[in-house]
Parts: structure tokens; sequence; C-alpha cells
């Protein structure tokens, strides 16, 4: 089933010439309404008239995390905050997170988006849908929630953490679809297990997962033990969130909402647009959006777009699985989590030194996150209760600037590994093959 297929199933040469003009209004509107734009533009002698066909993208600058963090809180935002009805945010590297503002009709856009996804998926009206990722200034609850309400569905609100009360849901209410972090996925089916329950004994029928890189090894774990179809959902808060790019039923890379948001793949180190079939960074140019639209915003996700159609008969483009990141973003527990934050807590506490370590590893399809941070010689103590306050105060800043919990230990003065050149700060024992 296709939810708009005037749109998803487009000609490429219409598509392109829609392509064309959408960029040509976006660009008029930054250059009037975020300095930011305007000025990168000034400096490189550009007016809006020069941007007419979707082949003139190259000669816009780029945007990165950083423009973001340099312009916080609101400096990206094309339209007045009496024109903004919804803030979402993502987390920074340090201190600073990243604000995003939508309008009205910007969540109209994402709404019809994610109806997209679910339809390709094969979730219709008759099914009852649990959202199980987190809602909050994350834009997977609130974005997969009204996405599927606009298909029609029932939606179960459920958000992260109570898997108990979750597995109830899904039994008692007949629970057909889910919407979660593919890690949380398996965690749900061992909790079934753990409770003597199998997929016979619950409803599901479908599963739509992102926000963090999975394998073809997870999804046949995933389907097998809950007994379900298992779908790909692509996103980033800077972007919309969710619903930029899924798969349809062939399972065959992910179909990129085109004529939303324009993708182009570049080589990481130079800039340059690389063509189709070609690994790199995925670049996108929001084409619709009003509130905070973006020029080719670098994602810092690794993949290819693919070339040849898709048997489903829909002609946007698609992309193979995220194959990993050119910046050392991790993604635990699908939260975003940079070394440079932990690095921060720590330096703010004259007790550790900045030397430290990430372990991130999957037990029992749950990610952990261990922090290894050396004491200061003077702060070693023989006092038990002492450490433990301190143990506890670090976990408790993490905490709180995170997002996630995570398992503090504390290191004798050098006994984290040094390493020569480029210092070795994560050890991420998931093996994602
Ligand atoms: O993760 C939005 C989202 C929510 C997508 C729910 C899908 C489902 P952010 O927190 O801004 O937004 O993180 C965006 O997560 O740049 C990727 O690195 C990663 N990511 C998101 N979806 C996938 C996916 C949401 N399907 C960052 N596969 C992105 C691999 C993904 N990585």
């Amino acid at each position: 089933m296709i939810w708009n297929k005037n749109k998803e199933c487009m000609s490429r040469e219409e598509l392109r010439e829609l392509q064309g003009k959408r960029l040509h209004k976006l660009v008029d509107l930054v250059y009037h309404n975020t300095p930011f734009y305007r000025q990168k533009m000034q400096e490189r002698d550009l007016l809006p008239d020069d941007i007419q066909t979707i082949d003139d993208i190259v000669k816009l600058p780029f945007t990165t995390k950083q423009d973001l963090r340099d312009n916080y809180p609101l400096g990206f935002m094309a339209a007045p905050m009496s024109e903004i009805v919804r803030v979402h945010a993502s987390s920074g590297t340090t201190g600073n997170p990243t604000i995003v503002g939508y309008t009205r009709r910007d969540l109209d856009i994402w709404k019809e988006s994610i109806a997209r996804c679910l339809t390709a998926y094969g979730v219709t009206r008759g099914d009852i849908v649990s959202v199980g990722y987190g809602y909050g200034l994350f834009t997977g609850g609130l974005g997969a929630h009204y996405g599927a309400e606009h298909l029609g569905a029932t939606v179960i609100p459920t958000s992260t953490g109570n898997t108990e009360k979750h597995i109830r849901l899904l039994r008692d209410l007949k629970v057909t679809g889910i919407a979660c972090t593919p890690s949380y996925a398996l965690y749900l089916s061992e909790a079934l297990k753990k409770q003597g329950l199998s997929k016979d004994d619950i409803h599901l029928r479908i599963g739509a997962f992102g926000a963090e890189p999975w394998t073809e090894n997870m999804r046949r774990e995933i389907e097998e033990n809950l007994g379900i179809q298992a779908y790909n959902i692509y996103g980033l808060s800077e972007i919309m969130g969710p619903g930029v790019a899924y798969e349809c039923e062939c399972k065959n890379g992910s179909h990129i909402a085109e004529d939303h948001f324009y993708p182009e793949i570049i080589n990481p180190e130079t800039g340059e647009v690389l063509p189709i079939g070609q690994e790199g960074e995925l670049v996108f140019t929001t084409l619709t959006k009003s509130g905070m639209p973006l020029l080719r915003y670098r994602t810092k996700d690794l993949t290819a777009l693919m070339p040849g159609t898709c048997e489903c008969g829909r002609t946007s483009v698609r992309f193979t699985r995220i194959l990993g990141r050119s910046d050392d973003m991790l993604i635990i527990r699908g939260i975003n989590v940079f070394p440079s934050q932990v690095e921060s807590v720590i330096l703010e506490m004259p007790e550790f030194s900045p030397q430290y370590m990430l372990v991130v590893d999957r037990k029992n399809n749950l990610d952990t996150l261990e922090v290894q941070v050396e004491l200061r010689p003077d702060c070693l103590s023989d006092e038990l209760g002492q450490m433990i306050e301190l143990r506890n105060r670090l976990a408790g800043r993490l905490k709180s600037v995170l997002s996630i919990s995570a398992d503090v230990k504390l290191m004798e003065p050098n006994s984290i590994p040094r390493s020569e050149g480029k210092s070795k700060r994560v050890i991420d024992k998931r093996i994602l093959a």
C-alpha cells in the first residue's frame, strides 16, 4: 500500500522539477529570514534568483551541527516564535543541545511523512500501535504518535521504561504494531521469554524500528522472536525527526521522502558530491520546512544512495543501511552520546584527572555504558564511604547531562592505558554484524 501515490511515485523528471521549485522558494525564505544563510550567500555573491533548478544546490553552503550550536538557541528559526508551535531538542556535544522548532505546517508534513512510512510497512487504521520511543524532547515518541494517529490507527503512547506494563498492554489490548528502537524490541522479546511467554501470546504483526543502527541479523531475530515483519525508519531531529526515510515491503534500502528532503552524498573530507552508489556522508536540504529550514545539513551518517528503481512502485531514491558515522557520536539505548559530553562532566570535578574510557556493551539486548575515570593521586582514599559518594556524584552528573545512566568505575592514577597519538576514549564491544 502507498499513502501518497502522487508524491511517492512521481516520475523522476517531475520530481526534479518540483525539487527545483521548492529549493528556489526555500532559498528565498532563508535569505530573508536566517541571518546565517544570508551572510553565507553574500560571501558567495549569491542571490536567491541564482538558484533555479535542483542542480544549483551545489552552489549553496553546507550547514553543520557546530553551526547550529554556535547559533543556539533560536538562531536558525526562519519563522517568528508566534508561528512556532512545537519545539524538540537533540543532544549537543557539550553543553548546548540543538533546539528545533516546527510551524503548524511542519507538523502537518511530519505526520504525513510518518503515515507514508507506516503505510509502506502495511499498517492500516485497523491496527493498534504501541509507541515505545521516548516521549519528550526526543522526536521519536511524539513524531511516531502523531503520524500513527494521522493514519487513523489506534495509538498507545507507551513510551520507554516500563517493560512489564508494556507487555501487559500488548496482550490485553491486542496490540498489532510497535514502534521502538530495534534493541528495545529484542529486549522486549527477552522479557517475554522470562515471563514464560512467546510470540504466540501476543498479537504483534508489524514493527517500525530506528533511531540507532541495526543489522539484518537483528531483523531476523526480532522477526522470529516477536512473530512480526520488522522495518527500518530513519530520521534526525535537525531535519524533522523519524520519517525522513523508510523501508517498503521489499526491505531493500530505505526510501527518502525526496519531495521534502533532498539528499546528497558527499566525501566527508572534501565536501565533494559523490555519484549515486558511492559511499559517503549523507546531507539533507529541507525543501518544505518553514520553522527551521536547513540547507545541505551534514548528518555525519555514512551510507550510499542506491541506483535503480524499487519493485514497490515508489520512485524515490533509497539508501543502504547506515554504515557508521563520520564523527564520534555513539548511540546508546537510542540516545546520542558524544564522548566530549562525558569529558566535560569529568573536567568539572577536581577529584578526577582527564583520563577516562567509555566502555559500551550490549547485555541481554540492552546497551550498557561504563565510564572508567582516573582519580587524582591526592584524591585517592581508603575510606569507602568517601569513594562511594564521589562515584555517585559523578554518576548523577552524567545522568543529568547524558539522559542515560552510566556505571561509573573509579580507577587508580595511571591505570587507564595511554595511547601514542590520537587518544582512544571508547571501546565499543557491541558487535553489529
Ligand atoms: O533518532 C529520530 C528517530 C526517532 C529516527 C525514531 C527513527 C526513529 P536523533 O536523536 O536526532 O533523531 O538522532 C539522529 O540517529 O543521524 C543516525 O545516526 C541515527 N539513526 C536514526 N535512525 C536510524 C536508523 C532520531 N534507522 C541519528 N538507522 C541519525 C541507523 C539511525 N541510524
